[in-house]
């Protein structure tokens, strides 16, 4: 238990969100509804296809939360699966393989099992095959309440584009469910139209194809755009049903959609010559909304990451975690942590990316000749404890501790 400690005695010396955030115990008891949008990447918000946008109910929707433009997803080869690791237990994913596969009967402090804890219920809803990345045997060991796969909805013909159930007819019929649930809920909805290799019938396309020479980065505007209407239904669905006002919604993007093979027709897309090794990570970013009813919208521009939501969905829950480990910093605190790692060692930090060996201005892209090394060390530190937690299951040896936040 000693290497637990030491991790411990790492995370307590970084920065930390200390009562100290804007946004502590604003969503106390309220429902939070997190949507997992499949492949979403932020560098085709607010772009347009033939004088259509892409994304235009989220591009309203900026004006009305908190919009995280500068946002990483952190995953590894365990796409999904990494996205929903990262966040509801504020570690690393593995450097290789899924961790939803290689240590599901690990000792985790996930967010379903605190909330449990506040009278939560949890609920994952996601119209799959309930093994698919082992989540049924995972999300016992998250803490999950409940699992509605594919078998709990009605799936046919007219209502399947490319992996299964569309995103509209998802959303449509997971209302129903979430209104079954006992109140409040912590509730997680994953897409999946907006998946490889993005097809899309032609009479489902509300916006024209691109014209590159990627196939995939042609098709992937139109299920964008298809996964922004499913949206823009749900949150009327949501209104309709009552459920919105009492709910903290986040949306974010689980991992990239579009690869490096793609960089080519990528570049065109963005109007640039290439996509460096710089631009290839900035690509990494996805978006972020957080929605809190009667809240005016923010853009947000600190660099932030998806191991930051575990502590900030909390610290909005009013949650105090008094003894926990996590990597992630609250997004409303104003003492965060310094970098955003990702999964291959690359991190982001306020002045610098580094990549690949070489570091670069953040603001131009410009390779600098210093400035990344004290953070690359910690990066590699980071990932390394985060790693011996999952390898070990260093967990079974911390006691966690959280407490409800006095009220003032
Ligand atoms: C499958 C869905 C897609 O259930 O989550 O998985 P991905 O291929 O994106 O990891
Ligand atoms: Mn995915």
């Amino acid at each position: 238990g000693s290497e637990i400690q030491e991790i411990d005695q790492y995370i307590d010396n970084q920065a930390s969100a200390d009562g100290e955030s804007e946004l502590a115990g604003v969503a106390k008891d309220k429902n939070v509804i997190y949507i997992s949008a499949e492949s979403l990447q932020t560098f085709v918000l607010g772009k347009e296809v033939n004088g259509k946008e892409i994304t235009p109910f989220l591009n309203d929707l900026m004006k009305d939360s908190y919009y995280f433009e500068n946002f990483y997803h952190q995953t590894g080869q365990g796409k999904t699966s990494d996205s929903e690791f990262i966040i509801e237990n504020s570690l690393y994913p593995l450097s290789r393989g899924s961790v939803f596969f290689t240590n599901a009967q690990n000792e985790y402090n996930a967010v379903p099992e605190i909330l449990s804890e506040y009278g939560y219920t949890s609920a994952v809803l996601h119209a799959n095959n309930g093994s698919f990345w082992n989540r049924n045997v995972m999300y016992e060991s998250l803490g999950y309440d409940e699992f509605f796969t594919e078998d709990a909805y009605t799936v046919n013909e007219e209502n399947s584009i490319g992996w299964g159930l569309d995103d509209k007819a998802f959303f449509d019929q997971s209302v129903d469910k979430l209104k079954q649930l006992e109140e409040p809920y912590y509730a997680k909805l994953i897409t999946l139209t907006n998946h490889f290799p993005f097809e899309m019938p032609e009479e489902q396309k509300s916006i024209d194809e691109l014209q590159t020479g990627s196939e995939t980065l042609n098709n992937y505007v139109t299920t964008v755009r298809y996964m922004d209407e499913a949206i823009q239904q749900f949150f009327e669905k949501l209104k309709e049903s009552g459920e919105y006002e009492d709910s903290v919604i986040v949306i974010y993007g689980d991992h990239y959609g579009i690869s490096e093979n793609h960089d080519t027709a990528t570049a065109e897309f963005l109007g640039k010559e290439t996509i460096t090794p710089y631009d290839h990570v900035q690509l990494q970013r996805v978006p972020l909304f957080v929605h809190v009813p009667g809240h005016d919208g923010e853009v947000k521009s600190e660099v932030s990451g998806q191991i930051d939501l575990k502590p900030t969905v909390l610290s909005m829950l009013g949650v105090q975690n008094n003894e926990d480990i996590t990597f992630g910093t609250d997004l409303f605190s104003e003492d965060r942590k310094e970098f955003i790692a990702l999964r291959n060692g690359s991190f982001v930090s306020k002045d610098h990316v580094y990549t690949g060996g070489t570091c670069y201005d953040r603001e131009t892209g410009e390779v600098v000749a210093e400035g990344c090394q004290p953070i690359k060390e910690k990066v590699e530190q980071e990932l390394n404890y985060s790693d011996s937690i999952i390898y070990g299951d260093l967990f079974r040896f911390f006691q966690f501790e959280h407490e409800e936040m006095p009220k003032e």
